[in-house]
């Protein structure tokens, strides 16, 4: 456990700055808000915190359209709170992992403006064309807008060009603003949409339901070579990590920007398990099937040489509505799931308020949304003559606000005194931090116990991975070092369920209070978390 880094020992929180604290009560959260919750975050138990995009944003996608990369969005504070925030967070033994966003700038990045000029020095920082392509984006409808005489690429809104990294201008100008960052002390980056980041042709795509074209800008040489590049200009003279977002990526994908000689990432988040309840694009989504779910992140578990294990992120619903129930057994399966993603191998993320088990919004009408895709997909799916009541149902389920609504920090909810940005859900009455941190029964509490067994046991921070029992909704694998072995068994349905197999050991934690292994059901939504000794030979 010596030569583990922090990286992966550790536990990463996310923080969506927008959304987690308001100091100055005019609805938005801010660094200062961060700052004073640093305690409530050390004792949870993280080590790392990343924080969703702070920097100059004119807020098209919330901070993930930068017009400035070395500066702050004045709405979150000023580069002195940014710099107060990463001494003070240093102080109490925690780091800061920023976002980085280098697939496209905002439109309102000085880079844009001046390329819109075709004579302009910035003109190839982005990419222009005569005539559009066929293909299609990541938030619906042409990636292509016209300006002048020509078009530029944008493969998510149309505030969001996409930089040309065939001009190694670009290149140069990152490795700028990273030394920027990792000079002021932060631990490394999570690096938005990073397997498409470079375009091979421009060429039409094949006609596809979902992102035509993305055979052509998708998982590309051009992609691994620039990570290289990075990696090796700049990350390797810090102390630091690098996270991917990579979309659409299979395990072999993964690996080779994660395998130690490839000098790329350190991990990615994929989406693969992400996937599992949705036909075609996440619009579409099915009922919840506990066993493909547990199918496809026990396939990762055994491929992927690291995983960045994530239930939730501020793009997706909660996770506790979406996997576990956020009704009758919102306690016991909100720390089912809290059980599957911090006893897997790799670094475990958690999104803010999932450990007190907050739940998909509870907007009613559609102008309550404010999330720019949410927008998008609501105007598409009017054009295709979908009747209101069926969009506001696939919203509902899908949108992304669901999990951007502001933290619950007490029954009243306490983000803000001011008129937050985005509704807080009624349900803080009951769910909140407050009434969470006085019980020892709550989900937080039982957060930061899994987080205590989780960060003392070598076995759990480095042991292999064997699924032992998947059925329907049973999920059992184990974790094994030396001659220590940690079962997981997990119930993910409301019904009782017999043992599948027998299990001796100690209990570490139990979701139900469980004192012994005699009763041979496992209660709805139960999760055992088992020690063992075994006898080496
Ligand atoms: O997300 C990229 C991504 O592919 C999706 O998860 C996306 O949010 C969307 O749901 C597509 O349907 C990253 C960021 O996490 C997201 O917030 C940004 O909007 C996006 O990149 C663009 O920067
Ligand atoms: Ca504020």
């Amino acid at each position: 456990m010596e030569n583990t880094k922090l990286w992966q020992k550790g536990i990463v929180y996310q923080i969506y700055p927008r959304s987690f604290m308001d100091s100055n009560n005019d609805g938005i959260g801010d660094i200062q808000g961060i700052i004073s919750k640093l305690d409530y975050l050390k004792e949870l138990g993280v080590d790392v915190i990343w924080l969703s995009p702070v920097y100059k944003s004119p807020n098209d996608d919330n901070g993930y359209d930068i017009s400035d990369y070395l500066d702050i969005n004045p709405e979150y504070g000023t580069m002195k709170d940014m710099d107060e925030l990463i001494e003070k967070a240093a102080q109490k033994g925690l780091h800061i992992l920023m976002d980085l966003v280098i697939n496209h700038t905002s439109d309102e990045h000085p880079w844009f403006i001046q390329s819109q000029d075709s004579k302009s020095e910035y003109r190839d920082y982005y990419i222009w064309k005569k005539e559009p392509n066929n293909w299609t984006g990541f938030f619906s409808g042409t990636t292509w807008e016209k300006i002048g005489d020509e078009y530029y690429l944008h493969l998510f809104s149309k505030k969001q060009p996409d930089l040309n990294w065939n001009n190694p201008k670009i290149m140069d100008e990152v490795q700028n603003i990273m030394n920027f960052w990792l000079k002021k002390g932060i631990y490394g980056f999570r690096c938005d949409v990073i397997n498409i980041i470079y375009k091979t042709s421009l060429e039409d795509g094949k006609k596809s339901l979902v992102l035509t074209g993305s055979e052509h800008y998708h998982s590309q040489e051009g992609c691994h070579k620039i990570l290289k590049t990075l990696r090796s200009e700049v990350m390797d003279h810090y102390d630091a990590f690098t996270v991917g977002e990579t979309v659409l990526v299979t395990t072999k994908q993964a690996n080779d920007l994660i395998l130690p000689e490839r000098k790329e990432l350190n991990m990615v988040f994929a989406f693969e398990h992400m996937e599992t309840d949705q036909i075609n694009n996440k619009w579409f989504k099915t009922k919840f099937n506990p066993n493909k779910f547990m199918k496809v992140i026990s396939k990762w578990q055994q491929e992927a040489y690291w995983n960045a294990n994530y239930l939730g992120n501020h793009d997706q619903p909660r996770s506790v509505s979406r996997y576990g129930d956020d009704q009758k057994y919102h306690s016991e399966s909100a720390k089912m799931l809290a059980t599957l993603n911090l006893t897997l191998k790799g670094t475990p993320y958690i999104f803010e308020g999932d450990e007190i088990g907050m739940t998909n919004g509870d907007f009613v009408s559609l102008d309550e949304y404010k999330d720019i895709e949410t927008h998008r997909i609501n105007a598409l799916l009017k054009k295709m003559l979908f009747p209101q009541f069926i969009r506001t149902k696939m919203i509902k389920k899908t949108s992304r606000d669901n999990a951007r609504t502001p933290m619950q920090w007490t029954k009243d909810g306490g983000f803000t005194q001011g008129t937050p940005w985005l509704k807080v859900n009624a349900n803080t009455s009951t769910i909140n931090v407050e009434d969470n941190l006085k019980d020892s029964n709550s989900i937080y509490s039982y957060y930061k116990k899994l987080i205590q067994i989780r960060k003392k046991s070598k076995t759990l921070i480095n042991g292999s991975f064997k699924p032992l029992y998947m059925n329907k909704n049973i999920f059992i694998f184990s974790r094994t070092l030396d001659n220590e072995i940690v079962t997981t068994v997990l119930n993910m349905s409301k019904k009782n369920k017999k043992f599948p197999m027998m299990f001796t050991g100690d209990i570490l934690l139990s979701n139900y209070n469980r004192k012994d292994l005699s009763d041979i059901i496992l209660k709805p939504y139960e999760s055992i978390l088992i020690k063992k000794k075994v006898q080496n030979d």
